[in-house]
């Protein structure tokens, strides 16, 4: 059991990569109209934002001191016509905005997830699930949002801030720069501050990946956790995860707590320094009342896009991070895919030939497969036999083209599979694995996965054959009996006929049986052998099996050792020869059945 989820490798940030933002930006492509709205509402909101203290000034100057009340009311009526438009220009594009992220989030999503399901299966070996899920959920959320709403307030805010700046400039020149002559003071204080309040936030992440990977877990092993009563064990790994991200939350919030009043503290003493010059111009005539009014709430406004903007930039960082995994994901074109010139194979014969074959998972490290070289002709049954992590399994993903081989070529009637169009060559090789994985959904649904136009009577004649329908029929809703996540509901052996009704209903031309049927009783075990017999005559199948009385009828047997055939031929044969396969055979009776198996055998 994993007790640590190291999650160290993720970066949190990246410093900012214009090549990276740019292809983000890219994806706004499609959103040229909404983005145009966007940026109209936001000028809109910019000018109303600018335009309010002017007013207010000319209100107190022309109004209220000049004791014209038509002034005032004049101000005040535009005022309120100047909100009403901001607040709808604000409801419009908060909506605009919105709509714009679900999108960026919808479009990223689908074209990672179909992306992921081309991806070969090497790209998977070594990939935790939890880490790829995470680039579909978490890191498309943080780069959308960062590109819808963070964005948006990036450009707002900077926006707002020149023109602010501008304002002031023009109302006030020496008072302006009293209120800027704080900054230097916001820097340090952020540039202090803010790389331990990102700590702080990066380790309250950490902890809650740590709480959701250990409830995953938890859930998933619930059974082997109660079978092994390890309640109390788990319970107290759980305590110590819950107590570190409580902790490191209480010290984040404690930092967060500090950093953003202090920011408003230095903003306050600003606009404490130009509320006393300015009074003091006022009272020695140099300036309005209105004036000072209308600057100091220039001040005001001043504070509020500057922490927003260090806010969004760091946000912009961690998106980085998170558009460089998934641009990375993105990057990775499949190991295995079609030739330019792939051919399309319709109804095979089924003759499959694996010559000087030699295959390694990781081609820098120990090979795995070593010149295997064997052939198999229309209509044979080829069983391989072996140890477990002989290459058994690893001949059928190469037969599947789940890997290409290092050296050596496989033919199927004839043709290089690479040079076969991939889904063709899958539409004629059936698989049933010892671990089938069986879908939720209905008993109908899993077996029409095998052919999705499948009619009633094709679903009722390979449910027989493969006992499926013994069991079906004592489900009252039958066929539509739901199965839930993974064939819960159904027993293993169950789960395994399911698997054999799936491949066989397509009607493939090879059938590969990767320990098939080694959890079903040897009763069923039999009846299927017939079944695939009378179903499956003329064509092809490849057997795996480590309970050796059911390949006795193949018509070749190879048995394999570390990578190598090390022997080949009939079951008598190979009997005869008293090899390997022998005195597996041998063992394999003995522990079957107490009488002398030697006697039997010869
Ligand atoms: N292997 C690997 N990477 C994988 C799968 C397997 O490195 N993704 C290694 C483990 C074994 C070897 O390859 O050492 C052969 O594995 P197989 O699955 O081919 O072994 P078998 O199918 O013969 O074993 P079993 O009878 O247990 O199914
Ligand atoms: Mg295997």
């Amino acid at each position: 059991m994993a007790d640590k989820y190291d999650l160290d490798e993720e970066l949190e940030e990246k410093p900012f990569d214009l090549k990276l933002f740019l292809r983000m930006m890219g994806y706004f492509k499609t959103y040229g109209k909404e983005i145009s709205t966007v940026a109209f509402l936001l000028i809109l909101n910019l000018v109303v934002g600018l335009l309010d203290p002017i007013l207010i000034k000319i209100a107190i100057d022309d109004g209220i001191m000049k004791k014209n009340a038509l002034v005032v009311t004049r101000i005040g009526i535009a005022l309120l016509v100047l909100y009403g438009i901001s607040f709808v220009a604000n409801y419009y594009r908060i909506r605009l905005i919105n709509r714009t992220t679900q999108g960026l989030i919808y479009d990223i999503r689908k074209q990672l997830f179909e992306h992921i399901q081309t991806l070969s299966f090497r790209f998977f070996d070594g990939r935790p699930v939890g880490k790829i899920m995470s680039r579909v959920t978490n890191d498309v959320q943080a780069i959308s949002n960062l590109m819808g709403s963070g964005i948006a307030t990036m450009i707002t805010d900077v926006l707002m801030l020149l023109g602010i700046l501008g304002v002031m400039f023009y109302l006030n020149f020496k008072l302006t720069f009293m209120a800027i002559s704080v900054i230097p003071l916001l820097l340090i204080l952020l540039t202090q501050l803010k790389p331990r309040s990102e700590k702080a936030w990066t380790e309250t992440r950490k902890t809650m990946a740590n709480i959701n990977a250990n409830v995953n877990e938890t859930l998933q092993g619930i059974k082997v956790i109660q079978a092994f009563s390890r309640q109390k064990h788990n319970i107290e790994k759980f305590e110590k995860i819950n107590m570190e991200n409580y902790k490191s939350n209480v010290k984040a919030i404690i930092i967060e707590l500090f950093m953003w009043p202090s920011v408003e503290l230095i903003g306050m003493l600003g606009t404490c320094v130009v509320v006393w010059f300015g009074a003091r111009q006022v009272i020695s005539g140099e300036y309005s009342i209105g004036t000072i009014i209308a600057f100091t709430n220039y001040v005001w406004r001043f504070w509020a896009p500057l922490s927003a903007i260090s806010r969004v930039y760091s946000q912009i960082l961690s998106a980085m991070a998170s558009a460089d995994r998934i641009f990375h994901i993105l990057d990775t074109s499949p190991e295995i895919k079609d030739a330019p010139d792939a051919i399309e194979l319709d109804d095979i014969e089924g003759r499959i030939e694996f010559r000087n074959v030699t295959f390694g998972y990781n081609p820098d490290e120990r090979m795995v497969l070593h010149n295997i070289s064997f052939t198999a002709e229309p209509g044979q049954i080829i069983a391989l036999v072996g140890p477990t992590g002989a290459g058994k399994t690893s001949i059928i993903n190469l037969l599947m083209r789940f890997y290409d081989p290092v050296e050596g070529s496989i033919l199927v009637d004839g043709h290089d599979i690479r040079d076969i169009k991939i889904s063709s060559l899958r539409r004629q090789v059936g698989m049933v694995l010892q671990d089938s994985f069986i879908f939720s959904g209905t008993i109908r649904e899993n077996i029409l996965f095998g052919k999705l136009d499948a009619t009633e009577e094709e679903i009722i004649e390979v449910s027989k054959a493969t006992k499926v329908l013994d069991y079906v029929e004592r489900f009252p809703q039958g066929f539509d009996t739901e199965v839930e996540e993974r064939g819960a509901r159904l027993s293993a052996g169950q789960r395994q006929l399911l698997a054999f009704a799936r491949a066989l209903i397509a009607q493939p031309r090879i059938l590969i049986l990767d320990e098939a049927t080694s959890n079903v009783d040897t009763e069923t075990e039999k009846h299927i052998q017939e079944a695939i017999k009378t179903l499956f005559s003329g064509r092809t199948s490849i057997v795996i099996a480590h309970r050796l009385s059911t390949i006795e009828h193949a018509d070749k047997i190879l048995v394999i050792d570390e990578g190598k055939i090390v022997e080949e031929g009939t079951h008598t044969e190979l009997l005869e020869k008293k090899g390997v396969y022998y005195n597996l055979y041998l063992k394999q009776f003995r522990d079957d059945d107490d009488t002398d198996a030697e006697s039997i055998i010869v």
